[in-house]
Order: structure tokens, then C-alpha cells, then sequence
């Protein structure tokens, strides 16, 4: 049996996602922006598609959806073009996120810094997160940006981003929160939160690799980082990525539409995954229940090097992960586990598993055998674990 529990780091693309893209590969494969029949007959499905990522997270007014190739894409956008906007030759010179962002938000923050800029990366709470009264204390005067994620990618651990977003406006700062573990597992309102700026990524919901976005409150400007053509009104350059967008919307409306199975039925089977394997003795997991997203779990298991267990696992037809797949070829411990206080022996035995609406009964019941197998075979061999 091959069980796919690493869906934080990407999903399997919905088949009813790959229908609806394969005609724009074959058939209409026109440039939207060519003014023959082949290119305008894409259009309108374009549009339509875009329109579903609007309804996806309710963003309202025209333009304020920008389609960029990834999260990655979208949070350096945002982040690079706030200091052209409002700190490069102007008042402003600190940008405030937390220690357990995705590397794409600290790895840019870094590159600030190395031009002068201060960044405050905040540490977060027990349960994974950082409270809004601990971002207000750290504005001043100074700080152009406030970066948070909603979601976390390790833990699942959930930001109260509306209360953050509210101190931002109150405090005249702008907000932005990497989405991309939220979309389809959480509900996301983008006007109802108040953000400014929200980044994704489409293959974390079921869409296809390579096509993300990024929300742009209406009015906003945002210093454009890819210079060229008119594409997206002259906001971010490029051919359009026909198929990457309608896949991502078909992907969107059916995140939004699958939202109450994920909120019961995966939470459902997460739950029990977690409790069999909280049965285990000197198991824990990283945050409460109900302040993560419903399909995550980080599990420290002591006495057992995680990368020996994903291998076990593996051997088995288990995929999980240690830690951000972008992060895993270096065998470092887990930074986010590091950052919520833990010790580095904890920090070492992190797996994370995370589920998706494709994930099954049988899958999880098979997973909680393997896992326990290993756990006890590998506590049997391991020098610091006393049975
Ligand atoms: N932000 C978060 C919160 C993420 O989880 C990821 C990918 C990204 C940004 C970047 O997305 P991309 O599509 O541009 O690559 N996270 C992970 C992960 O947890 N394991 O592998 C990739």
C-alpha cells in the first residue's frame, strides 16, 4: 500500500482540476493577449477562472487578484516591493514577522537585512503562534511591513491574523499573511480579515505546480518586480500561464466547496492518527486541536531520530516528512520545533504528517500500524531511549 501523508508540501492535482486544463494544453492553446480567434477564444475562460479565485477567498474588486508561479513568487514580491515603496530613500526601515514563516518570507527578510533594513522575526507561543498584542509591541514609527503567516506548514498551528490585521491598520502598517496553508482547509476572507496583501500557491489545494497568487487590497500599490509586456496590467509581466490558471481556479472553487468535509471528516481521521499515536509512551504534539488547521499533526516521538522513522515509513509506503521538503536534504533539526521552545533531542524526532480530502480510512489505519511498528522497533535499537 502507498499512503501519501505529505500533503503540506504539495497534493495530488484533482482529476476533475486535470480535465478541466487538459483542452486549454491541445485545443485552445492561443495567447489570450493575440487578437485572433485562438487567442480570444481562451478569454473568456480566463476570466472565469479568475473569477473563481475571487470567490475563493472573497476578494471584491477588479484587479485586486494578481497570478503570479508560486508563493514563493508572490511573498518576494511582496516583501522586495515594500522596500522599494516605502523604504528604500523614505522614513521607514523594519519589517516585522515571526521565526517559523516558510524560508521564502525569512530567506527575503535576510536579503533586507544585508541592505540595512531591521527585521524582528517574533517567537511564537507553545501552541505555534504569536498573539496580536506581542506584534503591537514591537511597531514603531519605523516599521513598514508586518508579514505573518495564517497557517503554519509544520505544525498547522493558526495565526489570529484578523486581530493582527486590525493592530496593522490601526497602527497605519501594512499586513501581509502567506496563505498558502490556509486555502482549503480553513475558511479565508481576505476583506473580512482585513488584509492588505495574501499570498498561494496552487499545488498545496489540489491545483497544478508552478501558479500562485498574490491579493493586493484594492488601491494599493505595489512596485511591479517583473518588467515587460502588459500582462496583468503591467503588474507582473509575463505570458500568461493559461493552463496554470484554470486549473488553479477549478482547484479554488472545489477548496471552497470541500471546506466542511475537511473541518469534519479529515479532522476526523487526523484526530484518530493522532490519538493511536499519542497512545505511544513520551509521544507529543505540537499544539492544540482546535488552533490548527484539520489535517496536520507534528508528532515528537523521543528516543527516535525522525529521519530514521520517514525512512521506516517509506519502506512501508508512507510519505511524511521531517520538516519542509525544501528544508529536508540538510539533516538539521527542525527549526520550528526549535523555535517553540522545545530542546534539540525533541527537535530531532519531529514527523509531520499532514492529510487531504484524498486521504482515506484504510490509509490511516494502515499508517498507525506502521508508525507504531517503527516506533517500537526503533526505540528497541536506540542508545538514549530506555524502554
Ligand atoms: N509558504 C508556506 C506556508 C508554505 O508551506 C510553502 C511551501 C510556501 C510558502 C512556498 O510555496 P511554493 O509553492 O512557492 O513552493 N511549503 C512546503 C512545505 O511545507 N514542504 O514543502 C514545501
Amino acid at each position: 500500500m502507498r499512503v501519501y501523508l505529505d500533503n503540506n508540501a504539495t497534493t495530488i492535482v484533482d482529476p476533475i482540476v486535470k480535465d478541466a486544463m487538459e483542452p486549454f494544453h491541445s485545443q485552445m492553446y492561443g495567447n489570450p493577449n493575440s487578437l485572433h480567434s485562438f487567442g480570444m477564444e481562451v478569454r473568456p475562460y480566463l476570466k472565469q477562472a479568475v473569477d473563481k479565485l475571487y470567490d475563493g477567498i472573497n476578494a471584491r474588486d477588479k484587479d485586486d487578484i494578481i497570478v503570479t508561479s508560486c508563493a514563493t513568487e508572490s511573498i518576494n514580491w511582496v516583501i522586495k516591493g515594500i522596500y522599494f515603496d516605502k523604504i528604500l530613500n523614505k522614513d521607514k526601515n523594519h519589517i516585522i514577522t515571526t521565526e517559523v514563516e516558510h524560508p521564502a518570507v525569512i530567506a527575503a527578510c535576510k536579503f533586507l537585512e544585508s541592505l540595512g533594513v531591521k527585521v524582528t522575526y517574533l517567537p511564537v507561543n507553545q501552541d505555534g503562534f504569536v498573539d496580536a498584542s506581542t506584534v503591537e509591541n514591537f511597531i514603531s514609527d519605523e516599521t513598514a511591513l508586518v508579514s505573518i503567516m495564517w497557517a503554519n506548514n509544520e505544525t498547522g498551528a493558526i495565526f489570529p491574523i484578523k486581530e493582527i490585521a486590525q493592530i496593522c491598520r490601526d497602527r497605519g502598517v501594512l499586513f501581509h499573511t502567506d496563505g498558502v496553508q490556509a486555502i482549503g482547509k480553513i475558511p479565508v476572507d481576505v476583506v473580512d480579515m482585513g488584509v492588505d496583501f495574501m499570498t498561494f500557491s496552487a499545488h498545496k489545494f489540489h491545483g497544478p505546480k508552478g501558479v500562485g497568487g498574490l491579493y493586493i487590497r484594492d488601491g494599493l500599490e505595489l512596485t511591479s518586480l517583473f518588467h515587460g509586456g502588459e500582462h496583468m496590467g503591467g503588474k507582473r509581466s509575463g505570458t500568461l500561464n493559461v493552463t496554470g490558471i484554470i486549473g488553479m481556479g477549478e482547484a479554488m472553487r472545489l477548496a471552497k466547496e470541500s471546506l466542511n468535509y475537511e473541518g469534519t471528516e479529515i479532522r476526523r481521521l487526523r484526530d484518530k492518527l493522532e490519538d493511536t499515536i499519542l497512545e505511544l509512551p513520551d509521544t507529543f504534539v505540537v499544539g492544540q486541536r482546535d488552533k490548527r488547521t484539520p489535517n496536520t499533526i507534528l508528532v515528537s516521538v523521543k528516543g527516535v531520530e525522525g529521519e530514521a522513522m520517514l525512512w521506516d515509513l517509506n519502506k512501508a509506503g508512507v510519505a511524511a516528512s521531517t520538516g519542509s521538503a525544501c528544508a529536508s536534504e540538510d539533516l538539521e533539526a527542525n527549526p520550528i520545533i526549535i523555535a517553540i521552545g522545545s530542546d534539540s533531542e525533541l527537535a530531532h524526532t519531529a514527523i509531520r504528517l499532514s492529510l487531504s480530502r484524498f486521504t482515506t480510512e484504510e490509509e490511516i489505519d494502515y499508517t498507525i500500524k506502521i508508525f507504531k511498528d517503527s516506533c517500537l522497533r526503533l526505540r528497541d535499537i536506540s542508545s538514549s531511549y530506555a524502554n
